[in-house]
């Protein structure tokens, strides 16, 4: 069974699970490849840090943050025995309201994948204002949030072994 936390506190000691045995898919859109490229970079060096073999990470691009939904599908339908997918895309504010359907079309994609197999389905998307905050959560200042997506992977990965 999963570990009962006794209060918050506790959340910021969780440490990260290995993540040995399991087996990822890795999706990156080709849309603003300079960031996404530097997501994946950071999604995959995480996975190899927290023990995940090469041989178990599956990387596929798609063309655009949009098709990510519909990739992370393709590859849990098709891979035997996925642990989870990491969904990496960067979506950045033009002039007109493209941004809003592709961030909305991609979150709600992404869960529904994730509701559809009992598997997780890791939101690595950046949605950003402009270049600048992109480049800076690519890592950059605010870190490399494909790291993050790999850690939050490993770590939904663990729990649906504990309780399955
Ligand atoms: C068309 C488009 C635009 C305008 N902007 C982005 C973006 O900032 N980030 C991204 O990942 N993709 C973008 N796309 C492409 C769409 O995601 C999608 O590939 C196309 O609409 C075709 O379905």
């Amino acid at each position: 069974m999963a570990t009962q936390l006794k209060n918050l506190s506790d959340f910021s000691n969780t440490t990260v699970p290995s993540g040995a045995g399991f087996k990822f898919g890795i999706v990156v859109a080709e849309w603003n490849a300079g960031i996404t490229n530097a997501l994946y970079q950071g999604a995959y060096q995480s996975l190899l840090t927290h023990g995940v073999a090469e041989d178990d990470i599956f990387t596929y691009a798609v063309p655009g943050s949009f098709e990510l939904t519909s990739g992370a599908d393709l590859l849990l339908k098709n891979i035997p025995k996925l642990d989870g997918v990491i969904t990496l895309g960067c979506v950045i504010q033009g002039e007109t309201r493209h941004f809003d359907f592709i961030c909305d079309a991609v979150a709600n994609g992404v869960s529904n994948v994730a509701i559809k197999y009992s598997k997780p389905v890791i939101f690595g998307v950046l949605t950003t204002d402009n270049q600048q905050q992109a480049e800076d959560r690519a890592g950059g200042k605010h870190g490399n949030k494909g790291d993050e997506a790999a850690i939050t992977a490993i770590k939904m990965a663990d729990l649906a072994k504990q309780l399955n």
